[in-house]
């Protein structure tokens, strides 16, 4: 019964009132997280990493971060980040991630943090100035921080990703290849890496305890991350039929809501 209420209606917008607030809302989320940068509304959420054998003997924390309109609710970071993590917002948000997760690190001293970063990060000043003045201010932070590298971030410039971890290895950092086998390109360079652990996408833990392939694939994946002297931490483990096959096959740590959702405290 379109266009029967008077005026006219054009095609590309909804009639439905629901629709038409999220249409709107998709538009304006650049804006209102530039705005939440800048107005410092970012935090981490922190989530437990597992021993896979030692349930309950946490590893480490994966510190995510959050980023809130005025109100105080959350921006959808799953459906932003990929469109804004080549541009200078994704920028902007690793170095508040980096920032929060320094700081956390200095306040907690046996705390260990992995923090989500772009490749295209490492050649950012302004983010290497934050990690510069993080390790400089407390001895030994280095060694309690973790940074995560999505595969086809690190496969887009490998030479930049070698060259920083050369660099930062010695100060004790540790680094992580974040969804890993999503892309299944990081294989021809795993040699030249030397990434610390691997953190297998979640793709191949959903129902493993009843899928066949993903068994297979995920049992290849943690082969060659041992092969490779990588830990194989194992990413969105809901239930402990999952958790039990994956420890049955090697994984060294999990990950997922069955341990604990990211949550706003330690
Ligand atoms: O790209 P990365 O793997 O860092 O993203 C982690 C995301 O996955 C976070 O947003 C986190 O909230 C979400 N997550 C963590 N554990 C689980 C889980 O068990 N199930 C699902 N569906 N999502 C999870
Ligand atoms: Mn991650």
């Amino acid at each position: 019964m379109r266009g029967l209420t008077g005026g006219a209606v054009r095609d590309d917008e909804p009639t439905d009132p629901f629709q038409a607030a999220m249409q709107s809302f998709d538009r304006d989320v650049p804006a209102m997280v530039a705005a939440a940068l800048s107005a410092n509304r970012a935090r981490l959420a922190f989530q437990p990493v597992t021993r896979a054998t030692q349930i309950g003997t946490v590893s480490f924390y994966e510190g995510l971060i959050r980023i809130f309109d005025e109100h105080g609710r959350v921006l959808p970071a799953a459906a932003f980040m990929p469109d804004v993590e080549e541009t200078e917002m994704g920028r902007e948000i690793d170095c508040a991630a980096l920032r929060l997760g320094l700081h956390k690190l200095k306040q907690n001293p046996g705390l260990r943090l992995s923090i989500n970063m772009s490749a295209r990060s490492m050649g950012d000043s302004k983010w290497r100035r934050i990690l510069h003045q993080g390790l400089r201010a407390t001895d030994g932070i280095g060694a309690r921080l973790i940074l995560e590298i999505g595969e086809s971030s690190a496969m887009a410039m490998p030479e930049v990703v070698m060259r920083f971890m050369a660099d930062m290895q010695p100060r004790g950092i540790c680094f992580a290849l974040d969804d890993f086998g999503a892309g299944m390109t990081a294989f021809r360079h795993l040699k030249d890496f030397f990434f610390d652990l691997v953190k297998i996408d979640s793709h191949f833990i959903r129902g493993i305890d009843t899928s066949p392939d993903n068994q297979v694939l995920a049992e290849a994946l943690i082969t060659v991350a041992h092969q490779f002297e990588m830990f194989a931490v194992a990413e969105g483990v809901e239930t402990p039929e999952e958790a039990a096959l994956l420890a049955d096959l090697g994984a060294d740590c999990l990950q997922g809501y069955l341990f604990g959702r990211p949550k706003s405290t330690l």
